[in-house]
């Protein structure tokens, strides 16, 4: 097939996953445009059968704003007709299900054929906001697929913009063989980290105010009252400097890190103990899934998709939004019982190699390409 995948490219869950399916379905054979307005930050080398178009806006002085959606509508349509495209799957409904919408009015190629991936905020907040609901749902509707990340989400789409089609759910996914513990042993980072053998809790997010990340903070704060113990923070974003005073305020500065954006996830997922993410909403949690795939087990709050990820008192641990105590209570039974932190890991791990690998993902993308393409 010929598919055309556009998607955030530089931030965010949802431009992780558009792009590991995109490497994937070039290595199966197929051949895949990125159509967006930045190299995907995960699409770091030559990959046969990836070809990657750049969206310009143009900087016309009567556009105080830039143009983007009908830029890549046009883009859209130049890849479309000239690569003779098969379809195109646009990952976050806005605005990108809407210039695709746009571009099939317009492309000569009638055949064309599109799917949304709907991942989260698109459906859960933004696309709510009383002036964006009637374009979300008419984009969506004229879509001739749509998949979303968990059931939650699908049923969130179906009920919040009365949606009357078919959604399929396909879940996040992990390459397992790159996502898994490494060994750490001598290894400088976690001895550096953790000098005296600390347990190490970690949490990897963009710091939005829905991640909450200040609860990561409060529970780490009662749990190192307990065992000793260091809280690393992955990632950057609106609410760090939030977090960087509580912290002070909370006496924590010697023993929570933030350590910013990081390219090495592997390796500090794997010389951590325990995965916090007390999201206020989570369609998914593709962060969670990837801590899993480590060996890492989680401690969640309740929302959204995060309940068909975490099997409770499986492979983690879920308490409800915003209760600190409960999820630190957690923490501390995983990090002061050795073989059930034990079955917990080996079950995190391997409820991840059999549901959420990418080989048994991608063929559910490849499934729903046929079916629409068959329509
Ligand atoms: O919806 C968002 O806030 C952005 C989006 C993204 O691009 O990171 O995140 C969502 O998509 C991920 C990939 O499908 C999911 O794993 C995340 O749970 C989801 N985030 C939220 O629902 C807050």
């Amino acid at each position: 097939m010929k598919i055309g995948i556009t998607c955030y490219p530089t931030y965010g869950g949802s431009g992780v996953i558009a792009t590991e399916l995109g490497k994937e379905l070039a290595l199966r054979g197929h051949e895949v445009h990125f159509i967006s307005y930045a190299l995907p930050f995960r699409l770091t080398k030559y990959i046969e059968n990836i070809f990657f178009h750049e969206v310009e806006t143009s900087t016309y002085p009567l556009f105080e704003f830039p143009l983007y959606s009908l830029a890549l509508a046009s883009k859209m349509i130049e890849v479309a007709e000239f690569e003779n495209l098969d379809l195109l799957h646009v990952h976050y409904a806005i605005p990108h299900a809407t210039s695709a919408y746009l571009a099939k009015q317009i492309v000569k190629n009638k055949k064309l054929k599109i799917t949304t991936t709907l991942h989260g905020t698109d459906i859960t907040l933004v696309g709510l906001e009383p002036s964006f609901l009637p374009l979300v749902k008419f984009s969506i509707e004229q879509s001739d697929g749509i998949t979303a990340v968990s059931r939650f989400l699908k049923e969130k789409t179906l009920t919040n913009y009365s949606i009357e089609k078919e959604i399929s759910v396909i879940p996040n996914f992990v390459d397992t063989d790159v996502f898994k513990k490494v060994s750490i042993n001598d290894c400088a980072f976690k001895k550096h980290i953790a000098p005296k053998g600390e347990k190490i809790l970690v949490h990897t997010s963009n710091f939005r105010p829905v991640k909450r990340v200040t609860d990561a903070i409060r529970v780490f704060d009662i749990v190192q009252k307990e065992v000793p113990s260091k809280l690393l923070l992955v990632g950057d974003g609106p609410d760090r400097s939030e977090c960087e005073r509580l912290t002070r305020e909370l006496n924590l500065t010697d023993s929570v890190k933030f350590l910013g954006k990081q390219e090495a996830l592997v390796e500090i997922l794997s010389s951590s103990d325990v995965f916090l993410i007390p999201s206020q909403s989570e369609s998914f949690g593709l962060a969670a899934l990837e801590a899993m795939a480590c060996g890492l087990p989680v401690v969640s709050s309740s929302v959204g998709g995060l309940p068909e990820l975490v099997k409770h008192n499986e492979c983690g641990f879920i308490a409800e939004i915003g209760d600190v105590e409960r999820m630190a209570k957690y923490t501390l039974d995983l990090l002061t019982n050795e073989k059930k932190y034990e079955i917990f890991s080996q079950n995190a791990r391997n409820r991840t190699l059999n549901n959420f690998d990418k080989s048994i993902v991608v063929p559910m993308y490849e499934q729903h390409y046929k079916n629409i393409l068959e329509q």
